[in-house]
């Protein structure tokens, strides 16, 4: 039998995807500001936090061990973390890019996401980071906390503890993606529809490239 020489394309491929990293500290506006990104640009939100909450609700193994880290405000595995976001990606073969929420949060994470976007011929087009001070977050937090009923949210000491695992691992990530001249930073404090509007111009002037 001939040998095929083409290389199989996966189905994921698709030119001009936009995958874009929304990255900040706990509390910065990226869960809120991913909703208004996906309804304009139609984008497969893939939130590590909101997986591993949906794995702690249905009770699965990883779940029971995600819920111990992180209600301690610590980070889980890096090898927990990258398996669910491959998964995903699999599950979304047809899609016109993806947001990355959450997702990295360490260095490794980030070249594991590099390195599972190549097998796809795919890779971050930009990273927007949120800039919030870190009384502003613990308010925000806090005043979720309220009705949110997310354990991580209702106490001061557990949200210090994520802003500092933000400070030591999750910081450098932003280093990485500047290194690849793909970052772009904006004042996450304001109103939440002005915000929205200058990460719109991000996107739209990283399109325009
Ligand atoms: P996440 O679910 O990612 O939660 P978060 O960092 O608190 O951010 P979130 O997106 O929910 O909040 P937002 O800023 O939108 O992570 C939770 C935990 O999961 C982590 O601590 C960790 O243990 C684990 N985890 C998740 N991903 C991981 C990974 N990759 N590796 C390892 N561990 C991981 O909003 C916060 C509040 O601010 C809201 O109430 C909102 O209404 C308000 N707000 C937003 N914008 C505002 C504005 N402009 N003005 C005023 N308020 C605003």
């Amino acid at each position: 039998m001939p040998k095929n020489t083409t290389r199989p394309r996966h189905p994921i491929y698709q030119a001009n995807m936009l995958n874009l990293i929304l990255f900040g500290p706990p509390g910065a506006g990226k869960g809120t500001q991913s909703a208004k990104i996906i309804a304009k640009y139609n984008l497969i939100h893939l939130s590590t936090g909101d997986l591993l909450r949906s794995e702690i609700q249905e009770g699965t193994e990883l779940g029971h061990r995600a819920k111990t880290l992180m209600d301690q405000g610590l980070l889980v595995p890096d090898e927990v973390v990258i398996g669910m976001i491959d998964h995903k990606l699999r599950d979304h073969r047809d899609a016109a890019g993806f947001i990355f929420d959450g997702f990295p949060r360490t260095v490794m994470q980030s070249e594991a996401l590099d390195n599972l976007l190549a097998r796809y011929d795919q890779s971050i087009s930009v990273m927007i980071a949120l800039v919030v001070e870190d009384e502003e977050l613990l308010a925000r937090l806090l005043n979720r906390g309220k009705s949110s009923g997310r354990p991580d949210d209702q106490n001061e000491e557990l949200i210090n503890k994520r802003i500092h695992e933000y400070n030591n691992k999750t910081k450098p990530v932003a280093d990485y993606y500047q290194g690849q001249g793909k970052f772009v930073s904006i004042d996450g404090i304001g109103d939440i529809d002005s915000i929205f509007d200058e990460i719109t111009k991000a996107i739209e002037l990283h399109l325009k490239k």
